[in-house]
C-alpha cells in the first residue's frame, strides 16, 4: 500500500462554507455597485456553482441572457471589485472553518504529511481566509498555494492538481484530494488522485459515484458521528482521521 505522503485541500466549500454568506454576497454587491440589477440568489447561486470560476460564471450568466453583454474586460473589472468585497466579508471572521478541518490539517502537519491547496478561486481570496479563518501561520505550512487562473482550464479539468504535484515533486499515487464537489472531485480523480467528499448543502445530491469515501463533514472527536454517504472500502468511522485517509490507499 503506498505512503500518504500528501493531503491537498480544496477550498471553497471544503475548508469553509464560503459560497453563499461570502462569494454569493460579494458578487451581489459588485453588481448593485455598477448599477447592474441583476442579483444571485440562494438557488440561482445554487445552479451556477455548475460553472467553476467566478469570471467564467458571470460570462455564463451573460451568455445566457440574465446579465447585460459587457466586454470581458468589464467582467474582469467586476470579479475583480467583488474579490474585494469577499476579501472584506472573510475579514469580518463571519465564514468559519468546517468541522475537523483544523484538526485534520493539525493531525497531518503533525506527522510530517505534505499540505497543498489546489482551488479555483483567486490567490486574494484565498489568502483572506487562510489569513482570517485558519491563522497567518499556515501560510508556511502549505507547502503549495495552486489558485485560479494559474492554469488554462478550471475544475472539473484535472490542471489545477497536476500543477500542485508538479510544483511539490510528489506522485499523485502518494496523495489525496479533499474536496466537496461533484467538479472538485473529477478534477482530483481525472489527475490520478483518491478523493476524501464533505458535502455541503450545495453539493449533496451531487454524482459522487466511484469516489473513494463521501462524509457529511470530517467530524470532530467530541461531536456526533459523521454520515457516510459513499464507503466503498468499509471504514468504521466516527470522524475522518488521518488513518483512515490512509486506509484509502489500500487498493
Ligand atoms: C469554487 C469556485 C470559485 C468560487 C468563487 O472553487 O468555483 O469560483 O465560487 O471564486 P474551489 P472566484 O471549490 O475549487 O475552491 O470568484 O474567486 O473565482
Ligand atoms: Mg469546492
Amino acid at each position: 500500500m503506498p505512503e500518504l505522503k500528501c493531503l491537498l485541500w480544496d477550498v471553497d466549500g471544503t475548508l469553509a462554507d464560503t459560497e453563499r454568506d461570502g462569494h454569493r454576497v460579494a458578487f451581489n454587491m459588485a453588481f448593485e455597485e455598477a448599477g447592474l440589477a441583476r442579483r444571485w440568489d440562494v438557488t440561482t447561486y445554487g445552479e451556477l456553482l455548475s460553472v467553476t470560476g467566478g469570471k467564467e460564471r458571470i460570462k455564463f450568466d451573460i451568455e445566457r441572457g440574465d446579465m447585460p453583454a459587457m466586454p470581458y474586460e468589464e467582467i474582469a473589472r467586476l470579479h475583480a471589485r467583488k474579490t474585494i468585497h469577499y476579501q472584506a466579508l472573510i475579514a469580518e471572521g463571519r465564514i468559519p472553518l468546517r468541522a475537523g478541518v483544523r484538526r485534520l490539517l493539525e493531525e497531518a502537519y503533525a506527522a510530517g504529511v505534505t499540505l497543498g491547496i489546489s482551488t479555483t478561486t483567486t490567490p486574494a481570496a484565498l489568502d483572506a481566509l487562510i489569513e482570517h479563518s485558519l491563522g497567518a501561520e499556515w501560510f508556511d505550512r502549505f507547502a503549495v498555494l495552486a489558485a485560479g487562473d494559474i492554469v488554462p482550464a478550471k475544475k472539473p479539468a484535472p490542471d489545477i492538481y497536476l500543477y500542485a504535484l508538479a510544483e511539490l515533486g510528489i506522485p499523485a499515487e502518494a496523495t489525496v484530494a479533499l474536496e466537496d464537489s461533484g467538479n472538485g472531485w473529477r478534477s482530483a480523480q481525472a489527475a490520478g488522485l483518491r478523493c476524501v467528499v464533505t458535502v455541503n448543502d450545495y453539493t449533496r445530491g451531487q454524482d459522487f459515484s466511484g469516489a473513494d469515501l463521501v462524509v457529511s463533514e470530517l467530524g470532530e472527536p467530541e461531536g456526533e458521528t459523521v454520515e457516510l454517504l459513499k464507503n466503498p472500502h468499509g471504514l468504521q468511522l466516527h470522524h475522518v482521521t488521518l488513518a483512515d485517509i490512509q486506509a484509502l490507499m489500500a487498493d
